[in-house]
């Protein structure tokens, strides 16, 4: 039976259990869940943009059909994820338009250019790499559509990341040119990846309350260094050279210290004033304009089917 009140609420948030979209549930943990959910559909739809710019000169055959793929597992993720909040009470028309208002946010990584084919590998290494890091975190989240969101959405970046690296250690296994262009591309990509956790644990202003519901179950911070400590044995086996001059290993903590991150770039990128903030929202929004016809035919075939069907019962 569904939950009735606060205290069955919190009964089934103690025992680690899931909450699911008939339950009564406080006004914040749905309020947060729009919030987080939406912004990682957002995400996900928007970071098609980087890696589609790049599908007509992918240099064979082969990587072609796999950016394809991944390109269209990151759409498909999208809209599970839009399913997801759905069940909280808020329609994908509403996400998409709060999107296009610049009301709800997305992934500050998103804003940023590909300007080499090694940034595919890249992208698939360190971003899809941060976001299952961020994911298998959300997979036992406390809201049952969306953790169940995660387990198919973490198999399906697992490939990706998996393809990035391979990417990489074709390239860092050629010629010094496809070396140099692996290289620039990480100097690029490594600390808007690290920046994918969200702020500081100390400037996280959701953080108390998503861990307390149990929405997140480790912290931004704890999050990033987990995700530095499994990547930098990656980068010396590509034989590449991580932009970070304080990185070192420390063994009374058992992990890597890694140096200050440019929160002033971040919030800049947050806000809107990153490289392509204004590219990649004009561009979501007219593929969205160009594509009203395409909505408007399929809700036209479904009223037909859904006329004649009544038709057909009416007169049976
Ligand atoms: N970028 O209190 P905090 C993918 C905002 S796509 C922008 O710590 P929270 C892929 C935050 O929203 C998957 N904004 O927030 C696709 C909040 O602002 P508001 C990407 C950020 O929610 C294609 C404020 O800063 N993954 O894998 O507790 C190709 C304070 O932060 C960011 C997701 O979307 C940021 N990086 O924790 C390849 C993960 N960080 O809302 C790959 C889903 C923080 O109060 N989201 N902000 O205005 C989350 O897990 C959490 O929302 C975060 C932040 C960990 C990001």
């Amino acid at each position: 039976m569904a939950l009735q009140d606060q205290a069955e609420f919190d009964a089934v948030i103690a025992a680690d259990d899931k909450i699911e979209p008939t339950d009564w549930m406080p006004d914040g943990y749905r309020k947060t869940l729009i919030r987080q959910i939406g912004q990682h559909a957002h995400s996900e739809i928007i970071g098609m943009q980087p890696e589609g710019n790049w599908i007509s000169r992918a240099p064979t055959l082969h990587r072609k059909a796999i950016l394809i793929a991944k390109v269209q597992d990151e759409g498909g993720h999208g809209l599970y994820l839009y399913s997801a909040a759905e069940t909280l009470g808020v329609t994908r028309d509403q996400l998409v338009a709060a999107l296009h208002a610049g009301s709800h946010k997305y992934s500050s990584i998103f804003n940023y250019p590909t300007l080499n084919w090694a940034d595919i590998g890249t992208i698939g290494w360190l971003v899809d790499g941060a976001a299952i890091t961020n994911q298998v975190m959300l997979s036992r989240s406390s809201y049952g559509p969306y953790s169940r969101a995660m387990v198919r959405i973490c198999k399906e970046e697992s490939f990706h990341q998996r393809q990035g690296y391979e990417l990489l250690i074709r390239l860092c296994e050629g010629s010094s040119e496809q070396k140099a262009m692996s290289q620039d591309s990480i100097d690029r990509w490594w600390w808007p990846a690290l920046m994918m956790f969200g702020p500081h644990d100390s400037d996280s202003t959701h953080s108390a309350e998503s861990t307390a519901w149990k929405i997140k179950r480790v912290s931004n911070d704890d999050l990033r260094q987990q995700f530095v400590d499994a990547t930098v044995p990656q980068a010396d086996y590509l034989g590449l050279h991580i932009p970070d001059p304080d990185l070192v290993w420390n063994e009374e903590r058992g992990h890597y210290d890694f140096g200050p991150i440019d929160w002033e770039e971040f919030w800049q990128v947050v806000k809107g004033n990153g490289p392509l903030n204004r590219e990649r929202l004009d561009h979501k929004r007219a593929a969205w304009d160009d594509g009203a016809w395409v909505r408007e035919a399929a809700v036209a075939h479904a009223e037909k089917q859904a006329a004649r069907e009544f038709e057909s019962r009416r007169t049976a």
